[in-house]
């Protein structure tokens, strides 16, 4: 065993952020750790491949049970893996879902912060554990001013940027009180094929790939107009790591610095299998109207020759507006200012929006691809994921 191998600590580690950074702290050496929560279901789909046989000599992914809600499952974990880094990753991380969850989401998201940084000063381990916290564009909230940055005011619109307001300020002060080298990352959305599937961007990826091979007729989607500065997790992890090997522990914004509208999202899935979509109406009232097929993109995207699968029609209407899935309270605008970051960490993303796109276009036509076969196999498919 190496005694100088850094060890690292993963809560949240099946999600999409916690699979790709465990694949990048693995490939720096380090011995990871990773908490994940029991379910009835099997629940490491993002990290099988990553996945070591225990009883093998000394494994380098190790994964224990636990949960934020509870302290004790959490500091047993921290005193036993004694970790060098910790990534705090775990949260109930949809902003829709915690209006109607709030109390659960406070507990994990908000005080499930506080119990790793209390375990840190309740096991002696402040001078040996760095802690990173997955600190949120959602705290900008109803805009204050563009573009944010780490000193725009913070005014959080959901019971999740609530909680992870309080996380925030939890982290600051017990670095400020303990001398814990305990950084915010404030990433703003970030998203790749690993993307749970009920956020917006997976949501229309992988609905634009099933309508252009025929598994899927319709797209009902919630707020067309809200602009996201959206980037790509696999930057995102990179700079959580950078975070903390910085000199100093402080906060970072991480961002593109590029805005978009949900339905240039959308345009741009559906470009991607040769679609041009044309909306018109407003509101509740507005649709998405299949304006032209480019038969040769669409060709080359699926590989299938058109008309062999897809459903639908010039001027069929293929997206919806559908109330339920408006918020009560909505963020209209998140625009980064990532200067901090590029300047003294020397951050550079590798992806921009149109690669974004491609990459999650090209991972759900693949992934639905599989299942038109079996439905040619004469299965079952699901027709609606959300
Ligand atoms: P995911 O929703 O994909 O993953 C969340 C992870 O947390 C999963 O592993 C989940 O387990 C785990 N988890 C949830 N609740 C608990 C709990 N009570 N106890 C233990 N584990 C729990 O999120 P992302 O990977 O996208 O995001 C990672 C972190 O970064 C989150 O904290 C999120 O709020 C934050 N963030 C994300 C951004 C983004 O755009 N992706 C932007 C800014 C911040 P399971 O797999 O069992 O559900
Ligand atoms: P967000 O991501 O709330 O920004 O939080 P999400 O993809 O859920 O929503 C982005 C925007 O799209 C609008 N929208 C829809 N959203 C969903 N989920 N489903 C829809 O059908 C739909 N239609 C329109 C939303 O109203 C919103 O404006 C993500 C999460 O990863 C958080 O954990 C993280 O902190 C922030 O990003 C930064």
């Amino acid at each position: 065993m190496d005694t100088n191998q850094k060890v690292a600590l993963i809560t949240g580690i099946t999600g999409q952020d916690g699979a790709y950074l465990a694949e990048l702290l693995l490939s720096k050496g380090y011995k990871v750790h990773g908490i994940k929560r029991r379910s009835s279901l099997f629940n490491t789909d993002r990290i099988d491949h990553l996945y070591e046989d225990p009883h093998t000599a000394d494994p380098q992914l190790i994964l224990h049970f636990g949960d934020m809600t509870d302290s004790m499952n959490l500091t047993r974990i921290i005193q036993e893996t004694q970790p060098d880094e910790i990534y705090n990753l775990a949260a109930m991380s949809h902003v829709k879902v915690s209006f109607d969850t709030p109390e659960y989401t406070a507990n994990a998201d908000g005080i499930g912060t506080l119990r790793i940084l209390e375990a840190i000063r309740f096991l002696g381990l402040e001078e040996k554990t760095k802690v990173y916290q997955a600190s949120t564009s959602e705290l900008f909230g109803l805009v204050q001013a563009v573009p944010q940055k780490e000193d725009t005011p913070f005014y959080p619109r959901s019971p999740y940027a609530v909680a992870k307001m309080y996380a925030y300020w939890i982290t600051v002060n017990y670095r400020e009180a303990y001398n814990i080298f305990a950084s915010n990352g404030i990433l703003f959305n970030h998203e790749s094929p690993l993307r749970g599937e009920t956020f917006v961007t997976r949501k229309i990826t992988r609905a634009a790939a099933k309508i252009a091979l025929g598994l899927q007729d319709k797209l009902y989607l919630g707020n067309l107009d809200s602009k996201r500065d959206w980037g790509h997790a696999k930057d995102y992890v990179r700079m959580m790591w950078m975070i903390l090997q910085a000199e100093k522990a402080e906060d970072w914004v991480i961002a593109t610095g590029v805005t978009t509208t949900v339905r240039e999202f959308v345009k741009r899935a559906f470009e991607f299998v040769g679609y041009t979509l044309r909306f018109e109406g407003k509101g509740v009232e507005e649709v998405g109207i299949l304006e032209d097929i480019d038969a040769l993109k669409y060709q080359e995207a699926t590989g299938n020759i058109l008309q062999t699968y897809q459903l639908n029609q010039i001027g069929d209407t293929i997206v919806h507006v559908d109330p339920k899935y408006f918020r009560p309270t909505e963020v209209d605008l998140l625009i980064g200012d990532a200067t901090k970051a590029y300047k003294k960490l020397g951050w550079t993303p590798e992806y921009d929006l149109a690669d974004l796109v491609n990459d999650m276009m090209e991972a759900d036509v693949a992934l639905f691809l599989r299942d038109l076969y079996l439905k040619e196999g004469g299965h079952k498919i699901l027709v609606q994921a959300e």
